[in-house]
This record gives structure tokens, sequence and C-alpha cells, in this order.
């Protein structure tokens, strides 16, 4: 071996993993032209927000009234909720600043599946873009928890916590908010609406797409998009 080339093995070997893993990623761009991608919310997409603030809601205040998930109308569930009476908006929120609430979601079907699938799929890059909660004391940790318990540890890499989507740079974001705003006025990203109980009876625009379930074409939405 000749020394130049013993001197770059042992630089490779000081390198960290992550930083080998972008270096390696990015040499594949520049030889394959452009990569696709992809941002994925969590609650609503990947983790049953809904269903979890259900149960819990209704096993802490189970003489209060509620609203049944088919009867959900609006993303924000405190809203509705003040609706219904108003002091139930901050009963709805003492669910999911609670302990365990963000870590305690079931994954909705086919979707932790859906993702694994992606990030292996040729020039994609996937990432798990989700807003936390402003009550910061479990929602961001758990949210890391969850990630790593369904994804895997080295999955972590992906997560961006944000509470403004719009600065984030993406060719799709698949997510059930139906408005999705912040600071940037022209976000670079298709804005994929997923079919979540508050939002399924909203007609979208001629342009707009849906994806319904995970069981719908999701790798037809990517190829959309791929040049
Ligand atoms: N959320 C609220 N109030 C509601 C409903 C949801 O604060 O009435 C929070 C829970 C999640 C976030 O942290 O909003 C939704 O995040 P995205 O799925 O949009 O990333
Ligand atoms: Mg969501």
């Amino acid at each position: 071996m000749s020394g130049s080339a013993r001197l770059l093995g042992r630089a490779q070997t000081l390198l960290r993993e992550p930083f080998k893993r972008i270096c390696a990623d990015m040499s594949s761009c520049s030889a394959s032209g452009k990569r696709l991608r992809v941002l994925v919310d969590m609650d609503g997409v990947l983790a049953d927000f809904e269903g979890g603030f259900f149960k819990k809601y209704r096993a802490r205040y189970p003489d209060e009234p509620y609203i049944s998930l088919e009867e959900r109308r609006g993303f924000w569930v405190s809203t509705q909720y003040g609706q219904l009476r108003s002091d139930l908006s901050e009963k709805a929120m003492s669910i999911w600043e609670s302990k365990d609430f963000f870590l305690e979601l079931d994954p909705l079907p086919g979707g932790v599946e859906a993702v694994k699938e992606m990030a292996k799929m040729n020039d994609t890059d996937v990432f798990i873009c989700t807003s936390p909660i402003k009550h910061y004391k479990h929602c961001p940790h758990e949210k890391y928890a969850w990630i790593e318990k369904y994804f895997g540890h080295d999955f972590l890499e992906q997560v961006i916590l944000t509470r403004d989507k719009t600065v984030i740079a993406g060719d799709i974001l698949i997510d059930d908010k139906p408005d999705i705003l912040g600071v940037e006025p022209n976000p670079s990203w298709e804005h994929i609406l997923f079919t979540a109980c508050h939002n399924k009876h909203l007609s979208l625009g001629p342009s707009q797409r849906r994806l319904q379930s995970w069981s719908d074409d999701w790798r037809a939405i990517l190829d959309s998009k791929r040049q």
C-alpha cells in the first residue's frame, strides 16, 4: 500500500459514521442527477394522533361530552372541543400535554413500512417532518423515542422538528393538515394531503392531490415528481 493510500485510509476511519454517509450520499447525488426529497408528517400520517387522543380523553374524562372520530371537523381538536363547551379545549390539550401521550401513539396502517421502503429507493431521501407542541416537556423527546422504536436509531438522522414547514425544502410534503402556512409564501414542496378523519370531507382545488391512506398509490405520486 502506498503512503498516500495509507493516509487516506486513516483519514477515512477518523471520519464519524454520519459524516461518511453524507459524503456517500453527496457523491451518488452528483453521479445520478437529481434526487427526490420526500417530507413525511408524523401525527395523523405515521402516528395515530386522533385515535390516541380519543382513547385517552374518554378514559380521563368519561363523563364529559366528546366528539367521535366520525364527527371530527377541522384540524384543531382543541378548537372543536372548545366549541362543544368552552372549558373542554383545555381538557383536550391536557391529554396531549401528558407524559407518554406521543410515545404511546399507535402507528397508522402501512406508514412505517411505506417510509422504510421509500428510504431504500434509489435517488430518494426521506425525512420525517413534524411539529412539536410548545409544551415541550415530553413531546420532542417522545417523538424521537417513537421514531427510534419503529425505525431504529439510525433513522433519527432523518428527523426534522419544526413549527414552520414552509421553510423546509423538499419535493413533496405528505401531511394531513389542509393549510400549511408559515413565513415562506412559496414553499418548494407540493403538499399531498393525507386523508384523516378531520379532512376527509374537504373538497380540494383542481391541482391539489390526496393520499387516501398508505394503501393508496404513494409510489405513483413519488414517480410523478421524478425528473
Ligand atoms: N395539535 C395541537 N392542537 C390540536 C391538534 C394538534 O396543538 O388541536 C398539535 C399536535 C401535534 C401538532 O404536535 O399539532 C400537529 O403536528 P403536525 O402533524 O402538523 O406536524
Ligand atoms: Mg399531521
